[in-house]
């Protein structure tokens, strides 16, 4: 590095400038570099939120820094940059975890959106946690219908935790789990992403409720994501953008290996090339036959296979 750069994490991006925080915690505004922009990207932004950046200070304060170097990223998240188009825009970088808040009803959280989101997790080398809030207000059958998914997912080695904002239940181990972590909250819109995160850190004061959610819904705008530093410790980032990323980008023929009980299985089935679907002899469909894999899970391949898109929201 040159004597004359400094190196800072990349905490807010609007697209046309930067908030850069620096190791002691001071935060620089910064451009980027002219370079940048011209390279051919298949990105529509060149640097997201939670790049490790090389900054050239400003002349003084209160002239802005430029992003010279980007750091190599351990991960990132993306999603298409419109509908139609093959670009995509990275929405954030080196996460150490998502969360992914899940409301049985009040949004109802499908497992088919679960599991959308964990293979596409899951191939974007993001560990996620499943938060399932709200349990305040889960009927009986709501709070079974969580056990059981807790259970199911953690036989594939997933964590969860039952939290409610109301009530408090499970806030302490959300705090502990997400100190000292870049983490990313995904889930629908509406499932309190924000009430947890204000919960934790009321200070933030982020936006919550309805108004908020039908500003964004069915919006293709650009997404530009802040990373939020928590006083315990690490950075959370809450955007609307998050929720199946790039999973428009896994290869069809790759899909089944990112379900962790599949992966086993794979080289059972008969036919080296078989997708699972109507071949003969296929380890996969055996196991479900058999109660090994849910039946749940093997309905979200299908649908994956299929090419099925989610809504929005
Ligand atoms: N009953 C109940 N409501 C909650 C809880 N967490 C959030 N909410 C409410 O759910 C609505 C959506 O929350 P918000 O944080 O904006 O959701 P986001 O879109 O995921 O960020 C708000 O009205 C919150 O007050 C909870 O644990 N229990
Ligand atoms: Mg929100
Ligand atoms: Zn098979």
């Amino acid at each position: 590095m040159e004597e004359s750069t400094r190196s800072g994490l990349l905490i807010k991006s609007t697209g046309k400038w930067y908030l850069v925080r620096m190791e002691d915690g001071s935060i620089l505004r910064c451009g980027l570099a002219g370079k940048f922009r011209t390279q051919g990207l298949r990105s529509t932004n060149p640097v997201a939120v939670g790049d490790r950046v090389c900054i050239k200070p400003g002349r003084d304060n209160a002239t802005p820094g430029t992003i010279v170097a980007i750091g190599e990223r351990k991960n990132h998240i993306v999603r298409k940059a419109t509908r139609l188009s093959s670009s995509h825009h990275v929405i954030a970088s080196n996460i150490d975890q998502a969360l992914l808040v899940i409301t049985p009803s009040q949004p109802r959280t499908s497992t088919g959106f679960i599991d959308r989101f964990l293979i596409s997790a899951n191939a974007f080398d993001i560990p996620v946690i499943l938060i399932f809030n709200k349990s305040d207000i889960y009927t009986p059958d709501e709070t079974l219908f969580v056990q059981h998914l807790m259970r199911l997912y953690s036989q594939m080695g997933y964590s969860s935790l039952v939290t409610s904002t109301i009530n408090h239940t499970g806030l302490d181990e959300l705090k502990t789990l997400m100190t000292g972590k870049i983490s990313v909250m995904a889930g629908h819109s509406g499932a309190g992403k924000s009430a947890l995160i204000n919960a934790l850190e009321p200070s933030l004061k982020l936006q919550t409720g309805s108004i908020s959610q039908y500003h964004l819904k069915g919006k293709h705008t650009t997404t530009f994501a802040e990373m939020h530093p928590l006083s315990f410790g690490g950075f959370i980032t809450d955007t609307p953008g998050i929720k199946e990323f790039g999973i428009s980008s896994i290869e069809k023929n790759e899909i089944a290996s990112y379900f962790p009980e599949f992966f086993n299985l794979l080289q059972n089935c008969r036919f080296y090339n078989c997708q699972h679907l109507h071949e003969p002899g296929c380890a996969v469909k055996q196991a479900v036959e058999q109660g090994e894999i849910a039946e749940s899970r093997y309905m979200s391949y299908l649908s994956m296979m299929s090419g099925e898109e989610f809504d929005e929201d």
